[in-house]
């Protein structure tokens, strides 16, 4: 029986900078487990749970959610897929919700998407989400077949309440001083791996590459 070691992944990089786009690429190909807060988060306000309505305010206006919440939400779904591997997406955010990741499990690897604010900007406007999912398109990049409407399951999407342009502006301000401080934790400990560019078609091949490598080690040393 061949042993494969479980790979815990973070994905990290400013709103916007193309982490859901390239999570949905690197599960297709690697098989790992998606789990992305502002996903969660969404759904929560979708469905109307207590905490979905204490955080929507919170989310709407760009600052971030507490850390004892975010932290206990994340890692109580980690535990429940202990045994396989796993992608975060969006968190952590800050360095205390790095350490208590840090308690519980090591991170193999962080991939960190570098991608300038001004494209940013420009993306946000024109992306379309699919809440149940968290699928995104952008009406120039990856429009959906039908305007308006996931390719998937044919339910409508809808743009993010905090894709306003003021709101994107608050977000970008709390990623570089609440979050960037998180990639020189992990650039410390030896895990981060940087992408820059402008166009995820371009960086995706590098992180595909990066993974590839990534993944035969991982099954070697198993
Ligand atoms: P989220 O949901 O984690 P953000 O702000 O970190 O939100 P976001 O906005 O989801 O990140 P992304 O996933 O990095 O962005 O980017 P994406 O959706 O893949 O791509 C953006 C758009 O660009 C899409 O339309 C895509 O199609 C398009 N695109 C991609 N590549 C290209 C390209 O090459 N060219 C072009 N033209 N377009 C492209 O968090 C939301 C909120 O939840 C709370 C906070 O309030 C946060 O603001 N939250 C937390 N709070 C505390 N702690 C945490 N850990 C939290 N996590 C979430
Ligand atoms: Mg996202």
């Amino acid at each position: 029986m061949v042993l494969q070691k479980v790979i815990r992944a973070v994905i990290m990089g400013a709103p916007g900078s193309g982490k859901g786009t390239v999570s949905g690429r690197i599960i297709k190909i690697f098989g790992l487990n998606h789990i992305s807060s502002g996903d969660i988060l969404r759904a929560n306000i979708k469905e109307k749970t207590e905490l979905g309505l204490l955080m929507k305010s919170c989310i709407d206006q760009g600052q971030l959610v507490p850390d004892a919440i975010m932290s206990r939400l994340i890692l109580n779904d980690l535990r429940r897929i202990d045994s396989s591997g796993w992608l975060l997406d969006g968190f952590p955010r800050t360095i205390s919700q790095a350490e208590a990741l840090d308690h519980v499990y090591t991170v193999d690897t962080v991939i960190n998407l570098d991608v300038p604010f001004q494209t940013i900007k420009e993306r946000l406007t024109s992306r379309w989400t699919h809440i149940p999912s968290g699928r995104v398109y952008n009406t120039d990049f990856n429009p959906p077949k039908v305007p308006g409407f996931d390719d998937e399951t044919g339910e409508p999407l809808v743009q993010r309440d905090d894709d306003r342009p003021d709101t994107v502006t608050r977000r970008l301000k709390s990623y570089e001083t609440q979050t960037e401080p998180v990639l020189e934790y992990y650039r410390s400990k030896g895990v981060l791996e940087t992408f820059t560019g402008t166009e995820t078609n371009k960086i995706w091949p590098h992180i595909e590459a990066f993974l590839h490598r990534k993944f035969s080690l991982s099954q070697r040393v198993a």
